[in-house]
């Protein structure tokens, strides 16, 4: 905990570590309220002579420290809150440090802390430093040899990084087991967990015939839940092999589970720690959409077993080397799980609907981040606390940066990019630039003349680019001119900078066809072939290019795919929307269309409320959903989307000043409107979609789509006040056979008009589940997201037993629940006190939390006076709270700039 002003850090100021460090040894007596850790370091300088040589370290009791043999007084070395410095003469040195940490006291979760009766550690970014001494930095990458002591009855188990060598007994009930990681790493994927677990395995043979074993570790009576996580283990390190070459380089690979978990999951090499929210599944607890967060996450930490641990990061400002090209790999490998044994047009249609769900994930928190004053390029230039920077831009942006580089060279010429990579860089700690190097050496052979040298502003530039399209039709020389310009308006701290001076151009691909006016596509000249879909590379401001042979007017289908993260500005009409709809063979698109419709009907609506006008919904809006649910060509998954109305935050950032209540209202009438006036056919649907479910329950994109389009009509059913609705909802979750049927009606009973029926339906769920935690937090969500509830709901359930801010996921299941997605509830001004209290509280148990939900009205000054001013109060509130993190003062003070 600090109060003065942390320093900013700058990327431009790396400097190397002066000492290698090649072999680390590391002897734990653990112990949950005091750890000893004894650590030898064996340095080689290879700076200036004379360079300090200074540790990391905190919340630690250092016990002693041996300087090549000889044990330092305090005199002889430097101590203060964050660091230990020597100052060694020699040029190799060894050096032994014990100090004691005290991990059932950590409520931070970073460092050794105990969930439950275990203990876990958590060393990204910067946790090592809290349980010893060292140079916890990225570029330093050590083999590491660990002992580990502990009680044999608490901690029966006692797992680290790489290979057991050996266990034994020891006095005292005692016992210790020594594990050696035979590839290099930084401290920040060292992992020990100690405690009592069950654990499901299966031996695999990898790619070139060796042994090895998959295992997952959960609580014990957990064991049942585990199948689906190992199966999908077992798939990712398949698919790795498949698609990327790339094959498990260690004879045992472990997941564990725990309770207590910060973020989604931890790729510590050879030793996965899980929040087990994305490891425990049965079709009784878990929904569809739990089990498909399962095997992206699984296949998420498995990946960057290469992608991340053997080529690493030289600094945190690199994180998206990691992370985006992580991330792109994942979303490509729940894509092919999904396409997988499909017919070719399912199988694009599998296909569409991940990459809609995940554009959409990006558009609801990366483009907001991207336009408030967190604003940053996925590669950050500085950071006061590097937690804060695990965000939706590094990831989920740069997932988009990586994956144009994938449409830039193609499937084959990203892979010879990839083995390029790994040639070049395998076992060391590199930078973004570097990756793009390996990347531009194929680019340029593809393309000679041409490099990569516009497209690298990707990683230096913060905000969404807009890309305006003109389009001129020649109706006597039958050509068709296309015109693109792209503006990206300052944003964060750009905006405070003067004289504001325009952005430089980025590379940006942009795919592109055309429909002729009864929707068939037409086929277009471009580069010497004939192509449906072409994809134009804009790299200056303004381009134009020019296709022949157009036989009348056409309209465009923009951005096909998604092919970069920008937003597109094109003066459609709304019959062109809604031929688009329709018609367009490719599905992201057609789905784009469709909800470019539904937010022009809804922006009116907010106007209207604004204006307290009649609300008034276009009848050729309800035409255009009519026709997609009717349409039975599309599947049950693919029909779900595009009958999904744009999220609230999506509008929002659509709307200026932003008018949370109106947003909701609007969309809230829009929901009612479909619902009533499309009744018997969302009736049909839910019939229909139910009668599809009967066969034993499957995750597959088939069954997971049926579930997720009757969930969708018994909500609007719900939504529409139908005066079946109650029943339906109460049939459908009592009689439920899996979570996501459950869910679905207990949901729309709490949020259905007979308060009653929806409190029964609580009470009678919470008894059923109130020892699974996991499906409690469902509980708690779907009462936090409640369109009636309010603030003094939300203080009364936490006042519940089952409530606790100390564990992550209840705390997320509720407060973060409400604060930022139940934009009728958390809006008001008693709502933006009530956040403060959380972030407060928070603030001085886990900062990393804390911070997160710190964020929650970062973009207070787009909103309009009433609620500005509210928020603005409530930051300034925390900012005055007087043990303040480094983590949340950074996101105060950039909030209140
Ligand atoms: N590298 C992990 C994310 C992660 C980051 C920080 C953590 O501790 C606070 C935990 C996990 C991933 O990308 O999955
Ligand atoms: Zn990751």
């Amino acid at each position: 905990m600090r109060t003065d002003t942390a320093p900013t850090i700058s990327r431009h100021d790396y400097q190397p570590y002066p000492y290698r460090l090649p072999q680390v040894e590391l002897v734990f007596d653990l112990d949950d309220v005091q750890s000893r850790v004894t650590s030898k370091l064996s340095f080689e300088r290879v700076g200036a002579e004379g360079s300090p040589l200074v540790l990391n370290g905190e919340d630690l009791a250092l016990e002693s420290v041996v300087l090549n043999g000889r044990k330092l007084d305090a005199g002889d070395y430097q101590l203060n809150e964050e660091t230990l410095t020597v100052f060694p003469t020699e040029a190799a040195i060894t050096l032994e440090v014990v100090s004691l940490c005290k991990p059932a006291q950590n409520s931070t979760l970073m460092g050794l802390y105990v969930s439950g009766n275990n203990l876990f550690t958590q060393c990204e970014a910067e946790g090592f430093r809290r349980i010893t001494w060292f140079p916890d930095r990225p570029d330093v990458m050590s083999r590491y040899r660990v002992t580990l002591r502990g009680d044999k009855a608490r901690y029966p188990l006692l797992l680290s990084n790489g290979n057991l060598l050996e266990s034994q007994d020891l006095p005292d009930g005692r016992h210790q087991a020594i594990w050696e990681d035979p590839h290099p790493k930084p401290s920040y994927l060292f992992a020990l967990v100690a405690g009592d677990f069950s654990c499901r395995e299966q031996a695999i043979q990898t790619a070139s015939g060796r042994d090895a074993l998959l295992q997952v570790y959960s609580d014990r009576g957990s064991e049942d839940k585990t199948e689906w996580a190992l199966d999908s283990l077992a798939r990712a390190v398949k698919w790795d092999e498949t698609r990327f070459g790339l094959e498990l380089d260690l004879d045992r690979f472990m997941v564990v589970a725990a309770r207590d978990f910060n973020m989604g999951a931890m790729e510590n090499k050879g030793l996965n720690v899980f929040n087990s929210s994305y490891v425990l599944a049965d079709p009784d607890t878990a929904t569809d959409a739990s089990y498909h967060a399962i095997e992206g996450v699984i296949g998420h930490e498995y990946f960057h077993n290469w992608t991340g641990n053997r080529v690493t990061c030289r600094d945190w400002f690199q994180l998206s080397l990691k992370e985006g090209l992580t991330v792109f790999r994942d979303q490509e490998f729940s894509a092919d799980m999904m396409a997988h044994g499909l017919t070719q047009g399912e199988a694009a249609s599998a296909r569409a609907v991940k990459r809609i769900d995940d554009v959409t994930a990006l558009r609801t928190a990366q483009f907001p981040e991207d336009a408030g004053p967190m604003a940053h390029p996925i590669r950050p230039e500085s950071y006061q606390e590097i937690g804060n920077f695990y965000t939706a831009t590094v990831y989920e942006k740069g997932a988009e940066v990586i994956r144009m580089q994938h449409t830039l060279l193609g499937e084959s010429g990203f892979r010879a990019g990839m083995d390029e990579y790994f040639r070049r860089h395998d076992g060391s700690a590199v930078t973004c630039d570097d990756f793009v190097n390996a990347m531009e050496s194929v680019y340029i052979k593809q393309n000679p003349g041409k490099d990569l040298k516009v497209f690298r502003q990707w990683y230096s530039q913060a905000g969404t680019p807009r890309v305006k399209v003109e389009l001129d039709y020649n109706a006597a020389a039958k050509s068709c001119r296309i015109t693109l310009s792209q503006h990206c308006e300052p944003v964060g701290i750009e905006k405070l900078r003067e004289p504001q001076s325009e952005k430089p151009p980025l590379l940006i691909p942009f795919a592109l066809g055309l429909l002729d006016e009864h929707g068939n596509g037409i086929s277009l000249k471009h580069e010497g072939k004939q192509l449906d879909t072409v994809v134009l590379e804009l790299d200056t401001r303004r381009q134009t290019w020019e296709f022949g042979n157009i036989p009348s007017q056409p309209i465009p289908s923009l951005l096909r795919n998604f092919s970069a993260p920008v937003i597109v500005d094109y003066a459609y009409s709304t019959a062109q929307l809604a031929l688009l709809a329709q018609h367009d063979s490719d599905p992201f698109a057609r789905w784009e269309a469709g909800q470019e419709l539904a937010t022009r009907q809804l922006l009116k609506l907010v106007a209207a409320i604004q204006a307290k006008a009649p609300l008034d919904v276009d009848p050729e809006f309800i035409e255009s959903w009519r026709a997609v649910l009717q349409d039975q060509q599309l599947t049950p998954a693919y029909r779900s989307r595009a009958l999904t109305l744009p999220g609230e935050k999506i509008l929002l950032e659509k709307t200026l000043p932003m008018d949370p209540a109106a947003v909701a209202g609007a969309r809230r009438h829009l929901r009612e409107t479909l619902g009533r006036e499309l009744a018997p056919l969302w009736l049909e649907a839910l019939h229909s979609a139910d009668s599809g479910t009967s066969a034993p329950y499957s995750p597959n994109g088939l069954q997971a789509g049926l579930r997720s389009l009757k969930n969708l009509a018994l909500a609007y059913l719900a939504a529409g006040n139908h005066p079946q609705a109650t029943d339906l909802a109460s049939r459908q979750y009592y009689e439920a056979r899996n979570m996501t049927d459950r869910m679905g009606g207990l949901a729309a009973l709490v949020n259905q008009q007979d308060a009653s029926a929806g409190a029964q339906a609580l009470q009678h769920f919470y008894e059923q589940w109130q020892h699974n935690p996991l499906v409690i937090d469902r509980w708690f969500t779907v009462q936090a997201t409640a369109p009636s509830t309010r603030v003094s709901t939300v203080r009364t359930l936490m006042q519940h037993p089952a409530f606790t801010l100390r564990n992550p996921n209840r705390a997320r299941s509720l407060i973060f629940q409400f604060c930022m997605n139940n934009l009728q509830g958390a809006h008001t001004s008693e709502g933006y006190e009530f956040w403060a209290d959380q972030v407060i509280a928070l603030n001085d148990m886990n900062p990393e939390i804390a911070a997160r939900l710190a964020r929650a009205f970062d973009n207070w000054s787009r909103y309009i006076p009433a609620n500005r001013e509210a928020i603005r109060q409530s930051y300034e509130r925390i900012q005055q709270h007087p043990t303040l993190s480094r983590n949340v003062a950074e996101i105060v003070t950039k909030a209140l700039k």
